[in-house]
């Protein structure tokens, strides 16, 4: 009974404790939803709540049975499926063994991200709102369905959804007595509180903790897989593993995180008037922020700019309202204000995201401004650089000590003068053999068949192609399994990149190559088409063998219009009505049979 006493006197200790705790927890792909739960945190400090705000996989979640407050922003992404971050959370939450009131502490809100001209518009966040009153959770208010093809933009929604959480949490749980609301312009304490070392502390030299399951892979090959003459650099790039520990299976993927480029860091010391070689140590300035872990203490500036801070990134609304806060220049400053406000927002658009104008760029075009920015506030204002994933293009069962990757080196123009190139694109591509990429492995979407008995059925139209060599290499390797590839590239002569050694492979018996060049005649031939011209072998392989059929590459409109062509296929040689076909085609989907990556 004491013992009992005892743990009910903890517990409410526990809970009165968590009163003004908030968590805002979120699953994003591309940083939108990431965006928007900051937000959400900063607004709940204003509000004097202790916040924390967290990717969901980051967070302990056999807490989530003691919290009382939690709000959930979270991505579905093209295809139904929830976002990296979050994705160990969702098979947990879905488990059907969790008792129905395990979290009947919980009040929650959940706002889910999507596109509507997407079929599975948002089912991540309605799923979720449904899962979590199952479990006993009691919501605060309706889902929010935040909408990327909203007329006023996805904002539309968000804002006023944000406005009455507020109402609605603050009534549930009230400001202490005396505490008033910081106003919405009130600019909170850096993230992190910054020292300079003096040059005498400074002779140690800095240590770098790297990812826990991080690699600095040496490059091996890093080989122009395009002809000279063709519009894209794509390259195969080869990254040795010895000493890793990684093993990998086809469908994983590459990380690889990536540094900018020495250009953009000398013009953004030039634009801040940094020196770069001055050091400094961070310390936390919030208990609930955990200080960046990629970063050496003490650190240069050299060092933060090149592999940290996302300084080519598309800057975030808050940059700007957080600019506004610091400026002092009327004409700066009204400029800034005006991009922050609910009309401003088309504006900001057509300033940042439609020409994709970087946070370099925006600080050169405020230069009476950026003398006044506190450098401590660089970690609030610009984003760390991201990993990006590469589906891994070799099989270990070929060679067990590296990894191939396919890499397109994105370059493209906008209304502005100079090129936008992609930051890890270009990044790799410009690495020399022997030097390092930063890498590690995680599992992609794909699951191909073990078993060796069924044939497998891949289209994958340029840089698509990778996760299918992987296999391939799997699959040849040993001698095992029928495999079919429908690769589609722009010119034979320029673009069809491992046409040789498919060839080869094709003499085995074991890999059929069908490929279609798009510009190699008058009229287009893409995947579908060549998928077409072979739909008696298709429908056998796919009815009566039981083949499995996988899509990957841009986005786009390609997989639809490859499942346009497989339903055509299943409707005119399976005799099946449109519906019918389809159905079959959903059949496929659900048993696995059927699977799509893909990446823009
Ligand atoms: P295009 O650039 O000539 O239009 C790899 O990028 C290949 O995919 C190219 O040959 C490209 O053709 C082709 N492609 C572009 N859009 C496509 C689509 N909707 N379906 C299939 N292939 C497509």
């Amino acid at each position: 009974v004491l013992l009992q006493n005892l743990q009910m006197s903890q517990s409410k200790f526990v809970m009165i404790e968590k009163e003004n705790q908030i968590c805002v927890l979120y699953g994003s792909q591309t940083g939108t939803a990431q965006e928007v739960a900051e937000r959400i945190g900063r607004d709940a400090k204003k509000r004097h709540f202790s916040t924390k705000v967290l990717p969901l996989d980051a967070y302990p979640l056999a807490n989530l049975i003691h919290q009382r407050l939690v709000v959930f922003v979270c991505a579905t992404t093209g295809n139904g499926d929830p976002p990296d971050n979050m994705k160990t959370f969702w098979k947990f939450i879905l488990k059907k063994s969790l008792p129905s009131n395990s979290l009947s502490l919980l009040n929650y809100a959940v706002l889910g991200l999507g596109d509507s001209s997407y079929q599975k518009y948002n089912v991540i966040g309605k799923k979720l709102f449904r899962r979590l009153e199952q479990l006993g959770g009691e919501p605060i208010q309706p889902v929010g369905l935040g909408d990327d093809q909203h007329e006023l933009g996805p904002d539309a929604v968000i804002d006023p959804w944000i406005q009455q959480l507020w109402q609605n949490v603050l009534s549930l749980f009230p400001m202490a007595p005396g505490q008033t609301q910081l106003p919405d312009d009130y600019r909170l304490p850096p993230k992190y509180e910054l020292k300079y070392l003096d040059p005498e502390e400074s002779s140690e030299s800095p240590v770098s903790i790297p990812e826990s399951n991080m690699h600095l892979g040496e490059v091996l090959v890093n080989q122009r897989v395009t002809a000279t003459n063709h519009f894209q650099d794509v390259r195969l790039v080869t990254v040795d593993i010895s000493n890793s520990g990684f093993s990998y299976s086809p469908g994983d993927v590459l990380m690889v995180q990536p540094e900018n480029c020495s250009e953009s860091v000398q013009e953004f010391i030039e634009c801040l008037q940094l020196d770069p070689n001055k050091l400094f140590i961070l310390k936390q300035n919030d208990p609930d922020v955990s200080l960046p872990a990629e970063l050496p203490q003490p650190c240069s500036i050299y060092h933060l700019l090149k592999t940290y801070l996302d300084i080519n990134a598309i800057p975030r609304r808050y940059f700007f309202e957080l600019m506004a806060t610091f400026s002092e220049d009327e004409l700066e400053k009204e400029k800034l204000q005006e991009f922050t406000t609910a009309e401003g927002q088309s504006d900001r658009y057509d300033y940042c995201n439609r020409v994709r104008r970087t946070t370099l760029e925006v600080l050169q075009d405020f230069k009476q401004t950026v003398p006044k920015i506190p450098f401590e506030y660089i970690f609030d204002l610009i984003s760390p650089l991201k990993p990006r994933a590469y589906s891994i293009a070799s099989s270990q069962k070929k060679s067990a000590m590296t990894v191939d990757i396919l890499v397109a080196a994105v370059k493209y123009r906008t209304k502005l003068q100079k090129p936008r190139l992609g930051i890890c694109s270009n990044w790799i591509t410009s690495r020399e053999p022997h030097s390092t990429l930063p890498v590690w492995i995680k599992p992609g979407s794909f699951i191909f068949p073990a078993n060796p008995d069924i044939p497998v059925i891949m289209v994958g139209p340029g840089t698509g192609c990778a996760p299918f060599r992987s296999f391939i290499q799997e699959r040849t390797s040993q001698n095992i399994g029928e495999s079919y590839i429908f690769f589609g590239c722009r010119n034979q002569k320029k673009d069809y990149f491992f046409q040789e050694e498919w060839e080869k492979l094709e003499q085995s018996n074991l890999l059929h190559v069908f490929p279609a060049f798009s510009r190699d005649q008058e009229d287009k031939v893409y995947v579908q088409h060549v998928l077409l011209k072979q739909k008696a072998l298709v429908w056998k392989l796919l009815d009566v063998e039981k083949a499995y059929f996988y899509i990957a590459g841009n986005a786009n409109q390609m997989p639809n219009n490859v499942q346009d062509a497989v339903v055509e296929i299943v409707e005119t040689e399976g005799g099946r009505s449109k519906n019918d076909a389809e159905e079959y085609v959903k059949y496929l989907e659900q048993t696995k049979r059927y699977q799509v990556e893909c990446w823009s």
